[in-house]
């Protein structure tokens, strides 16, 4: 693809993009990312996903050797030397280089890199069909143990999750919190629409802060919809009247069917499409211009 990546204070070809084995990122999972998107010449949510790279890395105790400004500069400048003004940008700080034992403080200094792409993620049809989803066994992740807060390069929960939908044929998965509520999918954030209010488990239920799951909610509440973060099982799904998932990469994804229960008409319904227009509206005007 002859990609141009930031790598640790370089811009450098993608063959030349490398990290060392001993990068603890890779050893043990221990780093945070972001994945954000950039539409029209403008870095979607930019501001937002800093802020929560910045939040992840406190709470990990992960020092970035950048500054937030340096950080927004890596991301546009990335975008500018690739020439892509519609991508798909994966920001990454691991721990670093250290040695074989999973002790940080033996990590001197973080890996930064700065991956952008031009791909098309999700084909059009599922927007227009919906998707069907199942719930599956694996639970999310406690907030006592990997706090499912922080976007960590730990997604093995997840990926058990995604191989349970694989297995079962379809393209997501609800999973539950330990309790057995709903938390939310394997990469996205589940939406909810009864007697015209919008619903979404709140942050405690075990779940990503989404920045698609705020700007929608934002966006619902600008059309007058009345928004509720509500805690809500399994049967609150299959009774509801919409149902759709959020996410940088999926935008608002309609979901038909959970479980082998068919949601609503069985269709995308309206209150999606609003909120997928006004979203789509919205990738317009917001962020900063890459040129
Ligand atoms: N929940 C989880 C667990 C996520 O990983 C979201 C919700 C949505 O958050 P944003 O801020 O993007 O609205 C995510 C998103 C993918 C993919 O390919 C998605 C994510 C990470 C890696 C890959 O869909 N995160």
């Amino acid at each position: 693809m002859g990609l141009i990546i930031y790598l640790d204070g370089k811009y450098v070809p993608e063959e030349e993009a490398v990290v060392s084995v001993f990068d603890h990122g890779l050893l043990y999972g221990d780093g945070i990312f972001e994945g954000i998107r950039a539409y029209h010449n403008r870095v979607f949510k930019l501001e937002e996903h800093l802020e929560r790279l910045y939040e992840s890395a406190r709470s990990i105790t992960l020092e970035i050797p950048l500054s937030v400004e340096e950080m927004r500069g890596v991301v546009l400048e990335t975008l500018r030397r690739n020439n892509l003004r519609d991508a798909y940008i994966r920001l990454v700080v691991t721990r670093g280089r250290g040695d074989l034992g999973l002790d940080p403080r033996k990590c001197k200094r973080a890996t930064v890199f700065c991956i952008t792409a031009s791909i098309q993620l999700y084909p059009e049809e599922l927007y227009e069909r919906g998707l069907k989803m199942i719930t599956v066994a694996t639970r999310r992740n406690i907030p006592e143990a990997c706090n499912p807060r922080v976007k960590s390069l730990n997604y093995l929960n997840n990926i058990y999750a995604k191989i349970e939908a694989n297995l079962a044929g379809v393209p997501e998965a609800i999973m539950l919190n330990q309790e057995g509520y709903v938390a939310e999918a394997t990469g996205d954030n589940i939406f909810l629409v009864k007697k015209g209010k919008l619903i979404t488990p709140p942050i405690h239920m075990g779940l990503l802060e989404g920045i698609t799951r705020n700007a929608v909610m934002d966006l619902a509440r600008a059309r007058g919809v009345a928004v509720e973060e509500k805690v809500f099982t399994r049967h609150d799904v299959y009774v509801a009247d919409e149902c759709f998932l959020t996410g940088t990469a999926a935008e608002l994804i309609p979901c038909v069917s959970v479980d082998g229960r068919t949601i609503g008409d069985g269709k995308p319904g309206p209150v999606f499409q609003e909120l997928l227009h006004d979203f789509r509206e919205l990738t317009k005007v917001d962020g900063p211009e890459i040129f």
